[in-house]
């Protein structure tokens, strides 16, 4: 069964890849399952048939027969129980691999989603200039960390997984700031994430939507 997807008719960033069907795409690359995707509009989002499959009225979603997804971490983690490319086959390594789509999704995500917060909706803010720095330092004390642990490895846990895919796709979102610039390495590990044709294919795809829009 082809599943279908969701995504924004017209994403905001204009094609850059920084919207969330993004990683949902490259998981579906990755493990080489065709998929198709229905476009929404903002209006779209709310209304009752998209709340139905996603009570918060956004995007991605994910349809495959009968089972509806919402949350880009479940959907990811769905595609990697049913296919072998995106968790290892051990025991202990599966469980190291989801522990990073936990991270990525827990601990490195929100203060980066603080950050464009910061820098988008709160620019017009008497307060903005002094708190920005504030949030910049909140996202380089876990970039310390993660730069840290990752060291000159190619992938977070050996051979690329979930948790990669999930890391690399929350990481690029810093790339406008300028801030994944300052961690060599990390820079380095998001190249590689963006250099994989899997990810090439799905960037491709929602660019092609938004040029078309
Ligand atoms: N936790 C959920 C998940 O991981 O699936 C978050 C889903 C989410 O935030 N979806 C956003 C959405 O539908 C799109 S990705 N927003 C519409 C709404 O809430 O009404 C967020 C996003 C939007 C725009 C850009 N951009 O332009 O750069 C980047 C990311």
């Amino acid at each position: 069964m082809i599943p279908t997807i969701t995504a924004f008719e017209r994403s905001p960033d204009g094609g850059k890849g920084l919207a969330r069907d993004t990683r949902v795409r490259w998981a579906l690359e990755e493990v080489g399952q065709p998929y198709e995707v229905r476009l929404v509009s903002f209006a779209g989002m709310k209304a009752p048939d998209h709340l139905a499959i996603h009570p918060f009225g956004q995007i991605p979603t994910y349809e495959e027969g009968s089972l509806c997804l919402f949350e880009t971490g479940s959907i990811v983690f769905h595609l990697a129980e049913q296919h072998a490319a995106l968790l290892p086959g051990d025991r202990d390594g599966r469980a190291r691999a989801i522990t990073w789509m936990f991270a990525a999704l827990n601990t490195v995500e929100p203060p980066i989603l603080e950050l464009t917060t910061a820098r988008i909706f709160e620019a017009d803010r008497s307060w903005s200039e002094q708190r920005l720095p504030l949030v910049k330092d909140r996202v380089r004390a876990r970039l310390d960390q993660l730069s840290a642990y990752l060291g000159a490895a190619e992938w977070l846990d050996g051979a690329f997984s979930a948790g990669d895919l999930l890391m690399v796709s929350v990481l690029l979102r810093l790339r406008m700031s300028g801030i994944l610039d300052e961690y060599q390495n990390l820079a380095a590990y998001v190249a590689r994430g963006e250099a994989r044709p899997a990810y090439a294919r799905a960037f491709a795809a929602q660019f092609a939507v938004n040029a078309a829009s």
